[in-house]
């Protein structure tokens, strides 16, 4: 163990102890940057590591609306401005009854590292609400992005601070969010945000990329390992936005996703979600804001698990596509013991650190979510750039730039593992990549 890493991580543990997923964040990609600090006293010397763990800004702000009833409500509204070494801030809005601070911090301190692993100029970040947007009336959704603009614009632009979507955040409300941003500061910046309509400044490929990127991504893994993508087993969990373009994308390439999950329980489909129906059908679910799983086995006349999660059953390849912590001990264990070769997180820290000690010791082939999930924030970064010279590229031009990228961050993930020494090991591999380059850019800029 490397005595400047352990006392960084006693100071954070001491200033955030209230916050658990951002300590467990940060003591995995700690742990995995020991092997560099050895050879760099530099980073001690300019605290880089303090600096690294301690964002630039965390905004928080009152959120007020009034709901259907005229009720006047009241939630609580973030921004994290993580990290700006590389470029503007970038990284998505959460709105879920779980996000608070630490998990916010958490995912802005993961999304320094996936952006960086994207070669793309993007900084890190990451906001969002403790609103929770199911059952809630269109107007409703409506008032609450309004609201939450109001306060949130004062901190973003195209070159400061680019926000885009996660979980409770889709097209509709990245729209109303930057209809009220242009009524607020009268122009047409429409680089503010990420993930919004094709008709006002969108990407072709975004809605699918964190899906289709998390594929490709697979696909370099299998042929690293001699294998194809052809006839494999796919377990996920989630029905949400990744959860498709990775359905949609696996069917295409004759593989099969048999399972989602949802709050309320997993459905099997041992045909497969590989019909263009089926996969429709998942987008249909998703904008119901029913948030009910057991709606696709109604409807396809497949088994429907209540209150159960899918990693019970045998699969050549699991994608947890949901939540951070969705894979614990208990999970871990019953993925090895069905003999699964590939765990590729999809979701941002879908495993505890344990849980995924235990799955590399067990010698499963692990792919982290940081890299893997990276297509859907390098796609925004392509938006960006097309909002930038105010041309939209073609589906073909954004997907094969997609293919690149996810190409890249494999093989930079592998070929740094094995320079230190690590074997195929790309959860290291993957967090010192990503490091090498903020840390390069961070020393450059001196103490800031
Ligand atoms: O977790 C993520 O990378 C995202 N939610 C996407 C962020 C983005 O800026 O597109």
């Amino acid at each position: 163990m490397n005595a400047y890493i352990e006392e960084v991580l006693e100071k954070v543990r001491k200033r955030n102890a209230n916050e658990p997923e951002f300590l467990q964040t940060v003591e995995e990609v700690l742990r995995s940057l020991e092997v560099v600090v050895e050879k760099h006293p530099e980073y001690q010397n300019t605290a880089l590591f303090e600096r690294l763990t301690e964002p630039e800004r965390a905004i928080q702000f009152r959120v007020s609306w009034v709901d259907d009833n005229g009720n006047v409500q009241v939630n609580r509204g973030y921004r994290v401005q993580f990290n700006s070494a590389i470029g503007p801030y970038k990284g998505g809005l959460r709105f879920a009854s779980h996000v608070n601070l630490s998990v916010l911090k958490f995912l802005g301190f993961e999304q320094i590292f996936k952006n960086s692993l994207t070669s793309l100029p993007i900084g890190g970040g990451k906001g969002g609400s403790d609103f929770d947007p199911n059952g809630k009336s269109d107007g409703e959704i409506m008032r609450f992005c309004q609201a939450f603009m109001t306060e949130l614009y004062r901190h973003i632009g195209p070159n400061i601070d680019v926000p885009a979507g996660d979980i409770g955040v889709g097209g509709r409300e990245i729209g109303y969010l930057f209809g009220q941003y242009k009524r607020i500061v009268g122009a047409y910046e429409n680089g503010v945000l990420t993930g919004k309509g094709l008709s006002y400044g969108g990407s072709l490929i975004r809605p699918e990329a964190t899906g289709f990127g998390a594929v490709y991504y697979l696909n370099e893994v299998l042929k690293h390992e001699n294998d194809t993508i052809e006839g494999k087993i796919i377990g996920i969990s989630g029905f949400g936005n990744v959860s498709w373009g990775v359905a949609k994308k696996a069917a295409e390439l004759g593989a099969k996703v048999v399972t989602l999950a949802g709050p309320d329980g997993y459905i099997y489909d041992p045909d497969g979600v590989v019909t263009e129906e089926k996969i429709n059908y998942m987008l249909e679910m998703r904008a119901s804001g029913r948030n009910r799983v057991q709606d696709y086995a109604d409807k396809f006349g497949v088994e429907f698990f209540p209150k159960q999660k899918p990693w019970g059953r045998k699969f050549d390849i699991c994608m947890p596509c949901a939540y951070q912590n969705e894979i614990g001990m208990p999970e871990a264990e019953a993925i090895r013991n069905n003999g699964t070769k590939y765990y590729i997180e999809v979701a941002n820290m879908p495993t505890t650190n344990e849980a995924l000690a235990y799955l590399m010791n067990e010698g499963l082939i692990v792919a982290p979510s940081k890299a893997v999930n990276a297509g859907g924030v390098a796609v925004s970064s392509l938006e960006m750039s097309q909002n930038s010279e105010r041309l939209s590229w073609s589906r073909e031009e954004v997907d094969e730039k997609l293919k690149t990228i996810m190409y890249n961050i494999h093989k930079v993930s592998a070929d740094t593992a094995e320079q230190y020494g690590l074997g195929y090991n790309l959860v290291a591999g993957g967090n010192i990549a990503g490091f090498m380059k903020i840390a390069d850019a961070m020393l450059a800029q001196g103490i800031v």
